[in-house]
């Protein structure tokens, strides 16, 4: 995993670095409710899904084999900025992806992840992803009981309770 600011006046397509070169710590994103974990067991993945009630587990690959024609829209609508009412939850089981987060000034910070990371969105922040130049990732995607995955998006998610509960524990606190 590496974070750092994303160069919003670079105007690569989304899956080029889009590096600034200021780096993020680890602490920066807990600063704003991101968890991280590098896990290479499979027994740890299940201690986490345990403690934190994530009974649920699916298996997603983004790529052009697996997706076929429909890729290249595919990836464009995972990086419209977005929010969850519920965490989001991915182990990278192979390839390399970016997580973009928003931090409490509202810049992008871009999480490069790649096999045996493991990432916690909390519900509410607003996000947004996408595969790297090497358009291939598999991940483990975990969830609690039924997943509320709908994609809430910017402006229109920002009335939202779980949106304004995020506001008042991360960014307001
Ligand atoms: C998401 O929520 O954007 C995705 O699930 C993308 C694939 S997970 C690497
Ligand atoms: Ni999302």
């Amino acid at each position: 995993m590496r974070a750092y600011v994303y160069d919003i006046k670079d105007s690569a397509d989304q899956r080029a670095p889009h590096d600034s070169g200021i780096e993020k710590s680890q602490k920066d994103l807990e600063k704003v409710g991101v968890l991280y974990w590098h896990i290479d067991s499979t027994d740890e993945i299940d201690e986490i899904a345990k403690k934190r009630g994530y009974k649920n587990r699916d298996t997603i690959t983004v790529s052009c084999d697996a997706m076929g024609p429909s890729y290249e829209e595919k990836v464009k609508s995972f990086f419209a900025e977005h929010l969850h009412e519920d965490e989001e939850i991915r182990y990278i089981l192979d390839g390399s992806g970016y997580f973009d987060v928003r931090d409490q000034q509202d810049v992008w910070i871009r999480i490069y992840m790649e096999k045996e990371d493991m990432i916690i969105l909390p519900s509410g922040i607003y996000h947004r992803f996408t595969t790297d130049e090497n358009n291939y990732i598999k991940a483990m995607r975990l969830f609690k009981e039924e997943p509320q995955w709908t994609p809430l998006n910017r402006p229109l998610a920002d009335d939202n309770k779980y949106r304004k509960d995020y506001v008042d524990k991360f960014i307001n606190a």
